[in-house]
């Protein structure tokens, strides 16, 4: 079962999920969401980042929600969207197989530079593709770098994401992964 705060935050992630608002999700959603990270990260379309964060929304996307990535695409209604994570968020062992795959396909794309961390100016991409602010970015990244080094290294990164999905503390950085409830 899901809790009224995991269902709050999951419901912020439908938002992002609904790119164009119609309160449903579907194919034409991920066109829309892929097209703002080409452009907040400046890729040239059609470019091998490109191509892989797009081949990895849409293929992650279908994981997430039908948990089958070769399933055929259809509508998703916020109903369907927290049934769905129900089943994701069931153990850390279904966290594994439907939502980490998520992160692990899109952290290479992300991380610009290769590094295996984000930067502040990696991070600002990431949120600013999330349809989040850059003074908003900015605020998230302090909180979420945890050890104040300035960088996000891969496993806060991780942290947060999982924190995201599972944490009940109101107040963990995490759940701003997506930007702010
Ligand atoms: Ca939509
Ligand atoms: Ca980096
Ligand atoms: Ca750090």
């Amino acid at each position: 079962m899901l809790s009224d705060f995991q269902k709050q935050k999951i419901s912020r992630m439908f938002r992002f999920f609904d790119a164009d608002g119609n309160k449903v999700i579907e194919p034409e959603d991920m066109d829309i969401i892929a097209e703002e990270f080409r452009k907040s990260f400046g890729w040239q379309v059609g470019s091998e980042d490109d191509k892989k964060f797009k081949g990895a929304l849409k293929k992650y996307w279908r994981r997430l929600t039908l948990g089958n990535e070769d399933a055929q695409d259809e509508p998703i209604t916020l109903e369907v969207f927290l049934k769905a994570y129900e089943r994701n968020l069931q153990s850390p062992q279904s966290y594994e197989e439907y939502v980490k795959p998520f992160l692990d396909h899109i952290y290479p794309a992300i991380d610009t530079n290769k590094d295996d961390m984000l930067q502040p100016s990696e991070f600002n991409h990431l949120y600013l593709g999330f349809r989040n602010s850059l003074q908003e970015a900015q605020a998230a990244f302090q909180k979420l770098d945890l050890n104040g080094d300035g960088v996000l290294s891969r496993e806060e990164v991780y942290q947060h994401f999982y924190d995201f999905h599972f944490s009940q503390d109101t107040n963990a950085p995490g759940n701003f992964f997506f930007g702010s409830l």
